[in-house]
């Protein structure tokens, strides 16, 4: 023995007990430890040889030697007794659940019922010829007010109404500023829908909610009456609610058209009898419209002397409300999977536990 305590007996003696050991192992977890043991890192084996330096030089080689020697022997030992505990393991126990169970079906969700319903109403006014314009959530008062002819003093101005970011910016409260930057942008003729987001200081009720959707549009060429806009809005409201429905203009005021009205549709609850949808009436409003004031045409930069249009505006949460029967616009954004999932498509659709 040397002062390290690496001789060639002891190295002996570490073999003998190292390949009894890994002959009574009798499980992959012991065989483990064992290979830590003797032949891991810090193992005994590889500390023998990183203690190899401290021998006098004319014993390093043989006994480097034995130290390989023994690792090499250990290694196979190891390798064998891995392989038959391995293969004396046999069959895991069997499933124990019932394999008779049908597999359990995972919903892979679906489009929000208001992505639907903007998708199916975008499809209708595509068909009649108008392209998608899109624009910021967050507003210039410029656009969002003054060029659409707001006077200064309008009540939907207000901080009550409006979310204001500071005097001159502002969550838009419907996407008709699109359409005036827009027409800025580009000459007419035109026909294009905005959808979006929009936003209004309102305390949130069944009906009301601070953040809402908005669909409008806008056709600007020459000599476009409000013929054209009975016709396409009738269009629209025969493709969505069905071809039979009656459809009515409302004389009405909005500061950014004139003249403007309010589209009813006969109610479908009743066919026009009057019942609790329609509060007795017979009607139902869907959306606003008229004809595009001439000074909203002044601030775009459009002659109103050579050029007319109209516009309309509905609110999606209303439309998907009335096609679907659905009785408070809060459930679009209450995130509730077991409402959003009835609208969505498959036959497994909906929620699984
Ligand atoms: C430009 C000029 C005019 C868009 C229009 C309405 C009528 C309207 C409401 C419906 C229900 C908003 O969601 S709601 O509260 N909208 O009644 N919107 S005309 O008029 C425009 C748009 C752009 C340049």
């Amino acid at each position: 023995m040397n002062n390290k305590g690496i001789d060639r007996q002891t190295l002996e003696e570490l073999e003998q007990t190292a390949v009894r050991e890994l002959g009574e192992a009798s499980d992959i977890g012991a065989i483990e430890e064992l290979r830590v043991k003797y032949l891991g890192r810090k193992g005994s084996l590889t500390l023998s040889l990183r203690s190899i330096g401290s021998l006098p030089a004319g014993e390093r080689p043989a006994m480097g030697n034995l130290i390989n020697e023994i690792k090499g022997k250990l290694s196979g030992i190891y390798s064998a007794r891995l392989e038959e505990i391995s293969a004396n393991i046999g069959d895991p126990e069997p499933f124990p659940g019932d394999h008779a169970l049908p597999g359990r079906v995972f919903s892979q969700g679906g489009l929000h019922v208001l992505t639907r319903v903007t998708r199916d109403i975008k499809e209708i006014f595509f068909r009649m010829g108008y392209s998608l314009a899109e624009g910021p959530d967050v507003e210039l008062d410029y656009y969002n007010f003054e060029a659409l002819n707001f006077p200064e003093d309008h009540p939907s101005r207000d901080s009550q109404d409006t979310f204001y970011v500071n005097r001159d910016i502002l969550l838009r409260t419907q996407t008709s500023p699109v359409q005036v930057r827009y027409m800025e942008k580009n000459d007419p003729p035109l026909r294009i829908i905005s959808p979006g987001r929009v936003y209004r200081n309102e305390t949130p009720d069944p009906s009301h909610a601070a953040e809402f959707h908005q669909i409008e549009g806008l056709y600007v060429d020459r000599n476009v009456s409000l013929a054209d806009l009975r016709n396409d809005v009738t269009f629209f409201i025969h493709s969505f609610f069905g071809p039979d429905v009656k459809v009515r203009f409302r004389p009405h005021f909005f500061p950014f058209t004139e003249p403007s009205a309010e589209v009813d549709m006969e109610c479908f609850g009743c066919r026009g009898e009057g019942c609790s949808i329609c509060q007795k009436t017979g009607w139902i409003e869907i959306m606003g419209a008229g004809m595009v004031h001439p000074n909203v045409f002044k601030y775009a930069g459009y002659d109103p002397d050579s050029v007319t249009g109209f516009a309309f505006g509905m609110g999606i949460d209303r439309i998907a409300m009335l096609k679907y029967g659905i009785d408070d616009i809060r459930r679009f954004l209450a995130n509730d999977i077991r409402f959003l999932g009835q609208f969505w498509s498959g036959s497994w659709a909906g929620v699984q536990d």
